[in-house]
């Protein structure tokens, strides 16, 4: 049996499929894909992975690619415990509900601040032109990065974003109240896959947006840094903050 994962350190789709490998303790071909280089968009990887995004997952030489898909994949495959997924179905499709929200709503959304705060730079280098075709060779990010542009998002762009995740932390506090974990009390793969949007936005200097207001978000992330999954899947180099140490400075929204 062989399982690569086509990754990138601090991708946090990545993440989320690292926490699951650790969680299953199943070994894995680490195939780092370097994004400012563009590896994601090579003939080949395209060929994997016709989005042009990390994470895509082979396994035994079959790709299987979309990370939420990956982490619920990963869990059938190998059904040992920790089991990732409630057992019966109709607790399983609430499961499945908060990881399309996810999907749609937040793991868009926290895509706007980080790339206004950290990865902009690398855009306003190019001229307009190599921007553009940098944009056109995006199977799947073609309008994100035309709305951001050279010169970063509006601010009505901006502003938008920051309501879908208060929205979601907000949505987060309510079904933690009389639940340890976010569906039903038992630790899933929703709770996997919104933890490294929360490491994102910690490392952006936005961890107000639930500290102290959102004190029931603040002790389940606590608990999530907590498991041993997690820490194997932010290796040292995986934090924004690892590479980018000045970020440790910036404050607030
Ligand atoms: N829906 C896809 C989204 C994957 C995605 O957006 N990956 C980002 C990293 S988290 C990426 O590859 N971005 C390429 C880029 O920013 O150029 C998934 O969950 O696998």
């Amino acid at each position: 049996m062989t399982l690569e994962l086509f990754h990138n350190d601090m991708s946090t789709c990545s993440q989320k499929v690292r926490i699951c490998l650790a969680e299953k303790q199943v070994e894995w071909v680490n195939r780092h894909v370097d994004i400012s280089k563009g590896e994601n968009l090579t003939p080949a990887y395209l060929a994997l992975n016709p989005n042009g995004v990390v994470p895509s997952l082979v396994h035994d030489g079959r790709a299987v690619i979309e990370s939420t898909v990956m982490c619920e994949y990963l869990d059938e495959v190998f059904p040992h415990a920790p089991r990732l997924s409630p057992a019966d179905s109709a607790t399983r499709g609430e499961m499945r509900a908060w990881l399309r929200f996810i999907d749609e709503v937040p793991s868009m959304a926290v895509r706007v601040p980080s790339f206004q705060h950290v990865f902009l730079p690398r855009f306003q280098k190019m001229s307009e032109a190599e921007f553009a075709a940098f944009a056109n060779r995006n199977p799947l990010r073609k309008e994100f990065l035309r709305r951001m542009g050279r010169n970063g998002f509006s601010q009505e762009d901006y502003d938008g974003a920051i309501e879908q995740l208060d929205g979601s932390l907000a949505r987060m506090e309510t079904a933690l109240a009389d639940s340890a974990w976010l569906i039903d009390g038992q630790y899933s793969i929703a709770d996997i896959c919104l933890a490294p949007l929360l490491q994102r936005l910690e490392d952006l200097g936005m961890a107000a947006m639930w500290q102290p207001r959102r004190p029931r978000v603040g002790d389940w992330f606590a608990r999530m840094q907590a498991r041993l999954a997690y820490q194997a899947a932010f290796y040292p180099g995986a934090r924004l903050t690892d590479v980018f140490p000045a970020l440790r400075e910036r404050g607030g929204a």
